[in-house]
């Protein structure tokens, strides 16, 4: 193990494009519940049921009680070391930080020019895609009193600024996850990678000629596909690699 790290730490330091994909296993241990695994949300509700358009459209209400207990529990939530050793890489030049995640945990860390490929819990935008409304707005009132809450702009009602299975990517961070793939140092942390097109980041970037990495509890289908497969936490695994640098 700390050979991995010690190779993983060396080619951190002499690459000139590193990119770092997040997922959910980033914010496990600042106690934001995961989707897939024993304790994870799709354990206790169906995808299908909250975490589609077609969902919102048949029960906003319902759909809304999810996320509102959501982003109550989120609230109380801080960032882990592994926000924190990201953060701190993300200030240098050529580093970019793509996260699936909508905690906007690191952010709160003070992650430069992050990518959120799945939009964030703390913004709404207009079901009605009204013109104003259509650009996200950041709410981040907890508890949320009136639920479905109302766009400010049209009166109809507002949606969570996240990207339901099914919907597009706002292009602008497709395009930004896209070209962080062309990089030196592909490093895939903390996500299962089975969600598209998140997940086929990796295999673009080995595309590009990059080293790939992966730092998760247990395998996944990135796992066989890239050059060094780290298992542990993220919380522990990347501040060990940021003291060899
Ligand atoms: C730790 C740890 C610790 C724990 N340390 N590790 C190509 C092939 C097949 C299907 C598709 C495809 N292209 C598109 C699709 C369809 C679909 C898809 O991918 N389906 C698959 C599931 C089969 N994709 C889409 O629909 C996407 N849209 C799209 O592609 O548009 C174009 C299109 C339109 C129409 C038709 C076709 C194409 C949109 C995907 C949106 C995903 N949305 C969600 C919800 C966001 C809002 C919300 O939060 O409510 O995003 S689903 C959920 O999964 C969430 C996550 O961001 C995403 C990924 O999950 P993640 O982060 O990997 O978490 P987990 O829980 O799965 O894994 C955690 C991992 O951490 C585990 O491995 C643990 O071991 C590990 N771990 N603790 C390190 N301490």
């Amino acid at each position: 193990m700390h050979e991995d790290l010690s190779v993983l730490a060396a080619r951190i330091k002499g690459a000139a494009r590193l990119t770092i994909l997040t997922g959910a296993g980033v914010s496990a241990a600042s106690g934001v519940s995961t989707f897939r695994g024993p304790d994870g949300l799709w354990r206790r509700h169906r995808p299908e049921d909250l975490a589609t358009s077609d969902a919102f459209g048949r029960d906003p209400h319902l759909v809304w009680e999810w996320y509102a207990w959501r982003r109550e529990l989120i609230a109380a939530c801080r960032p882990n070391a592994a926000h924190h050793v990201i953060a701190a890489w993300s200030q240098r030049d050529g580093c970019r930080v793509v996260t699936q995640n909508v905690d906007d945990l690191h952010l709160q860390a003070g992650t430069r020019g992050l990518v959120r490929m799945h939009g964030s819990i703390w913004e709404l935008s207009c079901w009605g895609r009204c013109r104003a409304g259509v650009t996200p707005w950041r709410d981040d009132r907890v508890p949320m009193t009136v639920l479905p809450p109302p766009c400010p702009h049209c009166g109809r009602i507002a949606r969570p600024a996240v990207v339901w299975f099914g919907e597009s990517l706002r292009s602008e961070d497709l395009d930004a996850a896209v070209q962080a793939a062309a990089c030196d140092l592909f490093l895939t942390v903390g996500t299962s990678a089975l969600v598209y097109p998140a997940a086929g980041l990796v295999h673009a970037a080995r595309q590009h000629g990059a080293y790939t990495a992966e730092i998760n509890l247990e395998e996944t289908p990135a796992s066989a596909a890239v050059d060094i497969a780290i298992h542990g936490s993220a919380e522990q695994i990347l501040p060990a690699i940021a003291q060899l640098l």
